[in-house]
């Protein structure tokens, strides 16, 4: 099997939901460096790859994707290794949910109107990371109603949604804010705590 290439950062969240998803598929693959932030702007060829210049974009033996959500659902069908989705119509749509939660509700205001604004706000916007953390208590009040019994969100089986969540979830981490507010989710706290534990979270942290 031809080894795929995914373009994109080590900083992207969305770039590490990818990375997770191959390497708990033991797939091997090339990381060919993207920087969408990069003073001199997005190189022309990308936007080949990825016409509104967002990172991950992914190519296996001429096939392209874009959109994280297809790239992981290409990766465990296509390749070898442990099923990452629920065989089951139930499961699959709780994780196409969770997954669709996290891109529509989480994403922005953990990663972006949370952490970012105070990481790199000059000044932060206090009023945007306020309504940031609003949204995102809800975001992890629905993950607690959603989580299944068992070690991972959909239960027994690592899935999808576990490796969507983790690096949104991880950054948020980054300032005191994200802290606490998942202090008071104990079951998700301790997910957290699982799936920051995995080999494929260490492997794809940035290295800075
Ligand atoms: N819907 C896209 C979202 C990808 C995305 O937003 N990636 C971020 C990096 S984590 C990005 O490229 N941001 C650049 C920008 O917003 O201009 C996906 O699922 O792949």
């Amino acid at each position: 099997m031809a080894k795929p290439t995914l373009y994109g950062a080590d900083y992207s969240v969305y770039v590490r939901i990818a990375r997770m998803v191959l390497e708990e598929k033991s797939v091997g693959y090339d990381l060919v460096p993207l920087d969408i932030f990069a003073a001199e702007g997005i190189p022309a060829w990308y936007l080949e790859h990825h016409p509104f210049g967002r990172i991950p974009a992914f190519e296996h033996d001429g096939f392209r994707l874009f959109e994280t959500g297809a790239i992981a659902r290409y990766v465990d069908e296509a390749f070898e290794g442990p099923a990452l989705q629920p065989a089951d119509a139930r499961g699959r749509a709780r994780m196409g949910q969770i997954i669709g939660m996290l891109d529509a509700y989480g994403y922005r205001a953990m990663v972006w109107d949370v952490a970012v604004e105070r990481l790199e706000g000059a000044p932060p916007d206090e009023a945007l990371i306020a309504r940031g953390l609003g949204q995102a208590e809800t975001v992890l009040k629905v993950l607690r109603s959603l989580k299944a019994q068992g070690p991972w969100l959909l239960g027994e089986q690592l899935t999808l949604a576990d490796l969507h969540a983790a690096p949104i979830i991880a950054y948020f981490l980054k300032v005191a804010e994200g802290r606490d507010l998942l202090a008071r989710f104990v079951e998700i706290k301790d997910w957290y705590a699982r799936i920051a534990a995995r080999p494929s979270f260490a492997l794809t942290e940035k290295v800075s």
